[in-house]
């Protein structure tokens, strides 16, 4: 049975909640989820299912929904995670998990304003130079590039 002070504790939790695809996890996604971390008790993570995400990039991802839940729920700054199924349900996310703060990258800089009646609304600036697209430019010009040869 709890006790008074781990309910009490338990009701003084910041609940924050962010949301992505989260393909090919890099440094710039590490980095933001710390960052949403340190700024409360509870992180929750909503990962953008894969026709959600070609929905709005028109393009699949290269790990599945699957892949890239059990890889953002293996994160240590992360407690829990769910599947975004449409960027419409976001209110109804925010509301069903709780959300004390919503945390975006500043590339989505007031785009979410109107959930400042729900919960607080805070953007966090982005790691510069890097995004799963120029891992995915990189690998290809890796791929298709002169053949590297070793110098003996
Ligand atoms: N991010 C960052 N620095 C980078 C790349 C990404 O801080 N160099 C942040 C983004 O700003 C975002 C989060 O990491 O807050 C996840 O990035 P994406 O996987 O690109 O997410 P996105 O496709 O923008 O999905 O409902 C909103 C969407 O689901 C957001």
């Amino acid at each position: 049975m709890p006790s008074i002070e781990s309910t009490t504790s338990s009701d003084h939790m910041t609940r924050i909640v962010t949301f992505g695809t989260f393909d090919l996890l890099h440094v710039g996604h590490v980095n933001i989820l710390r960052r949403a971390r340190a700024l409360g008790t509870h992180l929750v993570v909503g990962v953008s299912s894969d026709e959600l995400n070609f929905r709005k990039k028109g393009l699949q991802p290269a790990y599945s929904t699957e892949d890239r839940i059990g890889i953002v729920a293996a994160l240590r700054y992360v407690d829990e995670v769910f599947v975004e199924h449409s960027l419409e349900a976001k209110r109804d996310y925010l509301i069903e998990h709780r959300a004390d703060v919503l945390v975006m990258g500043d590339d989505w800089a007031g785009k979410f304003d109107e959930f400042n009646d729900v919960c607080r609304v805070v953007y966090l600036p982005r790691t510069e130079g890097i995004s799963t697209t120029e891992i995915k430019s990189h690998l290809k010009a890796a791929a298709t590039g002169p053949v590297r040869r070793r110098v003996a």
